[in-house]
């Protein structure tokens, strides 16, 4: 007889990942077994305020009880019909979340590297069936500096040799252009271009927000052109920067946005491409699909996501946390943060590389019970649940203040 598990540490835990778990993330070295709100607790039971929220998946904190709920509520009753069949969790996810986002027609998918691949699929078909471009010519213009999963087609079109050096033979048909640049979007754009696809604001590119007026002119062009407008808002949508949608900034209305991570209330992998009934009216029967996309589990979640974000209060929090967040930011400059950029309840913060990198500014975080995360270089991202409260996110402004003055 063997004797029972004794629970192990964290260091053992850590000690154990390296022999069985493919080596494609370097994790800071806590160990989380349970997580509330904003805040997690590692397997010792020390405390961390989560200003990552999951790359804003956790958008409603840890285990926000309404999404606790439905989800149980579901478990109870069905979780899986595969798309064969219809499920009675659907329609309502469906006609909620085309109705929250102002489009007409939802595709649901599960994550969001699948969102963003049957957007460029929907955005091919109808480059064909629509607008007539001639068999296997359609392009798709992209940003430097891009972000969108990665898959092989994905990764055909980033910029990062990290992400994509030893995975080609690549996706041909893409274009890319500078992000932020209306001049060379307009000269990359031609007849056989099917969509525009870019970020409102890029996210793992350092939070980089681009300048007033961008997303209206990619609107404007792209509506000149005749082609689509993709706004990938899977990192900026559903509250994040304290509006449903970041599009909505400048109330722009893209043809298709592709929506994912806290489209699953931080429970289950919910994505969805949302558009126009002329895209997405485009696909058929047996032309795509997902095993688990839209399943009832998922709807129910989505749903629930749904309701959250219909009440405002989201992002009305994100709006009004975000000026907080910028004025701590703002009073760090020049001491330890060289520049920052921020949109509602997200920031990318440059800190002084001469204090240490990003992943040594985290860990530093990390010993001081806040939990982030770096980006490029010496640039840390902070996106806490939208549930943070005031008191928590200066609590969390004054440790990063602290550690940059040690
Ligand atoms: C990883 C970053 C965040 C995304 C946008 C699509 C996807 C993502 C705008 C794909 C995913 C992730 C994935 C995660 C790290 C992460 C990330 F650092 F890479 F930039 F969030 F900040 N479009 N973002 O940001 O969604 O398939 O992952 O569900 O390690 O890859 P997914």
């Amino acid at each position: 007889m063997t004797a029972p598990a004794r629970a192990r540490t964290s260091d053992e835990l850590i000690r154990a990942e390296e022999p069985v778990l493919a080596h494609n993330y370097h994790p800071l070295p806590v160990v989380v077994a349970h997580a509330e709100g904003a805040w997690v607790e590692d397997v010792e039971g020390r405390r961390y305020l989560d200003m990552l929220a999951g790359y804003s998946a956790l958008n409603f904190g840890h285990r926000h009880p309404a999404l606790i709920e439905a989800a149980y509520r579901q478990l109870d009753r069905l979780t899986l019909t595969s798309r064969a069949f219809h499920n009675d969790k659907l329609a309502g996810f469906a006609e909620r979340l085309a109705r929250l986002t102002g489009q007409d027609m939802v595709l649901p998918m599960n994550t969001g590297a699948e969102a963003v691949e049957s957007g460029i699929k929907v955005a091919r078909k109808w480059a064909y069936e629509v607008k007539g471009v001639p068999a296997d010519r359609a392009t798709i213009v992209v940003a430097a500096d891009n972000f969108h999963g990665r898959t092989t087609t994905i990764v055909s079109f980033s910029t990062d040799e990290t992400a994509r050096s030893g995975f080609g033979p690549f996706t041909p048909g893409f274009r890319i252009v500078p992000y932020n640049d209306l001049a060379a979007l307009e000269a990359a754009i031609d007849e056989t271009t099917a969509a525009v696809l870019i970020e409102p604001v890029q996210g793992e590119a350092g939070v980089i927000v681009p300048d007033d007026g961008y997303l209206t002119g990619v609107r404007e062009l792209t509506r000149r052109a005749g082609c689509l407008f993709v706004a990938d808002e899977i990192q900026s949508g559903l509250g994040r920067t304290g509006r449903t949608l970041a599009v909505e900034h400048e109330n722009v209305v893209p043809d298709v946005v592709l929506l994912g991570k806290a489209l699953g209330g931080g429970i289950v992998p919910v994505s969805a491409v949302v558009g126009s009934r002329e895209a997405l009216g485009v696909l058929r029967p047996g032309e795509h699909g997902s095993t688990f996309g839209g399943n009832p589990l998922a709807a129910a979640v989505g749903t629930a996501v749904v309701e959250l974000l219909e009440t405002g209060e989201f992002q009305r929090r994100a709006a009004e946390l975000g000026a907080v967040l910028r004025e701590g930011l703002t009073d760090l400059v020049g001491r330890g943060v060289v520049g920052f950029r921020s949109r509602g309840l997200w920031a990318g913060v440059d800190v002084d590389p001469a204090i240490g990198t990003g992943r040594e500014i985290s860990e530093r975080l990390m010993r001081e019970g806040i939990l982030a995360k770096d980006t490029h270089g010496s640039t840390i991202r902070l996106a806490p649940p939208l549930t943070i409260t005031e008191t928590e996110l200066r609590s969390a402004l004054g440790t990063l203040a602290k550690v940059l003055a040690a």
